[in-house]
């Protein structure tokens, strides 16, 4: 019945900063993630000026995988992955991200890593920036406001398109790229690294960030072609559906105006070019936005090979009474509760149907092929004292949405390369900073101050996930 493609890759998918630690090891630079602070899901993560000594800094060992790795791939090879999704920490490759030259031990850590999972029959994924931007760029330059950003990104990306041609075949751009409106509450915590400024316009600085690293986006696709025609170098955008609140007009408008507000990422990077709406919004604006002309030939020239992105929830959302015509969406204003579906712990709405819309509403808009690069389950995990997980809550989230992406490449026909859930081994949460937020099938014993053995143990996830892999995704059911 399921026709998922032969070489379709089943793996796992992490980021550097939310796993490796060895934050200050191999001559390795500070990023943001380094200077952010554990958080909860009522109390945010603060970035911190510099490292302060009283701080606690949940990334700064992370679950130590920087010196772990061989043991823990043996343990991926065993759950049967052949693809496993991390990042490129751009702080080991440029500490300060504004050299010339590349830090050569930084390097050498990710041919170790690659050379230690091709032997084990797990190909590389790799983003090129996952939230882990190097912190002197923020200081120095503004982070992402400043145009010379577009100039030491592509020098790191070409860096390790280079170095790694012949080991890594599917890149991402940035992570998330559409998941910018923190900066709302003047978290660093997304790629951009923005401060806001006092009285500073944030709708116009997003844009404007955002403009540049789709630029910079655009060129590393351009030159990573150029590298090996053979790369396929994607988007990659967190989907997160937006469906209006009921039928009325008014909801179904605003829940487009909302689509077309988080999405207008990848129409520039799929399409090469900025929807007509948003050239529109962004003159009446008045934003006067640094785009050149050479920009707009650059992303035309930069289009990407496919789209990856999360799928963690859906997202639901209601009009108000006399809302103006050019209505600005405003997420944590304007989201209401979905009735129809369940909330996670952490007030994420589930929705595993919801996976099969947004796989077909971005192969409508963009035909170009789909990965799921991330999708889980944030749970707390109890461990009893046989070292046992029964996390039977997460089994059931992960099939229900396997169960969706296999309807979707049987009966909606669409070309899907491959599935990687979200922290299939338990890792620091970006969102919150903690470890008791697991998404993992390989349980990690460590808590939410630091303290633990860091003992690896499997959760009946893992042996779950091994037989779906095993049968290719025909055998669905519970242990
Ligand atoms: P955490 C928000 C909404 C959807 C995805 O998130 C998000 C976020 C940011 O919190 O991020 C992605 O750890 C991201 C990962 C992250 C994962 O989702 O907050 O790419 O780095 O860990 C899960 O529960």
């Amino acid at each position: 019945m399921v026709k998922l493609r032969n070489d379709f890759l089943w793996g796992g998918a992490v980021a550097a900063h939310q796993l490796e630690g060895g934050w200050n090891e191999g001559d390795k630079g500070i990023s943001i993630a380094d200077i952010a602070t554990a958080g909860t899901n009522d109390k945010p993560r603060e970035i911190t000026d510099g490292i302060l000594k009283d701080q606690f800094y949940p990334n700064h060992e992370a679950i130590d995988f920087y010196h772990r790795y061989p043991d823990d791939i043996k343990i991926f090879a065993e759950l049967g992955i052949n693809a496993f999704r991390t990042s490129i920490a751009w702080s080991r490759i440029f500490p300060n991200g504004d050299e010339e030259r590349p830090n050569e031990k930084g390097l050498e850590f990710y041919d170790k890593l690659f050379d230690e999972l091709l032997e084990n029959g797990i190909e590389p994924v790799v983003t090129l920036s996952h939230f882990e931007i190097p912190y002197h760029l923020v200081t120095k330059y503004g982070g992402w406001r400043n145009r010379k950003l577009i100039k030491f990104f592509v020098r790191f990306a070409k860096t390790v398109f280079t170095r790694y041609k012949n080991k890594v075949r599917y890149w991402m751009t940035f992570n998330e790229i559409n998941n910018q409106p923190a900066i709302n509450k003047g978290s660093l915590l997304t790629n951009s690294g923005l401060l806001l400024k006092k009285n500073e316009n944030a709708e116009k600085l997003m844009y404007q960030a955002s403009h540049y690293e789709v630029v910079a986006s655009a060129l590393a696709v351009q030159i990573g072609h150029q590298i090996n025609n053979n790369f396929k170098i994607g988007a990659m955008i967190a989907m997160v559906p937006i469906y209006p609140a009921s039928s009325d007009p008014k909801d179904i408008f605003k829940a487009q105006r909302a689509m077309q507000a988080r999405y207008w990422f990848a129409d520039v990077q799929a399409k090469g070019q900025y929807p007509k709406w948003l050239v529109k919004y962004q003159e009446d604006s008045n934003f006067d936005l640094d785009i050149t002309l050479e920009d707009l030939d650059v992303l035309k020239a930069g289009k990407v090979d496919y789209i990856g992105f999360s799928y963690y929830m859906s997202m639901t959302i209601k009009s108000k009474e006399n809302e103006p015509a050019n209505y600005k969406y405003e997420e944590e204003r304007d989201i209401v509760n979905n009735p129809n579906i369940p909330t996670s712990e952490w007030g994420w709405q589930i929705d595993p149907k919801g996976l099969r819309y947004s796989m077909n509403w971005l192969n409508d808009k963009y035909g170009l092929p789909l990965f799921i690069v991330e999708n889980g389950l944030g749970a707390v995990d109890e461990i009893n004292h046989n070292h046992q997980i029964h996390d039977d809550y997460r089994i059931n989230y992960l099939k229900d949405h396997i169960e969706q992406m296999e309807i979707v490449v049987a009966d909606d026909g669409i070309d899907l390369i491959g599935y990687t859930p979200w922290g299939f081994i338990d890792l620091v949460s970006a969102g919150t900073g903690q470890m008791s937020k697991r998404y993992g099938l390989i349980y990690v014993d460590k808590d939410d101050s630091g303290n633990g053995t860091l003992n690896r143990y499997k959760k009946d996830s893992f042996f779950w996930y091994k037989k779906v892999i095993e049968s290719n995704g025909e055998n669905l059911g519970n242990l």
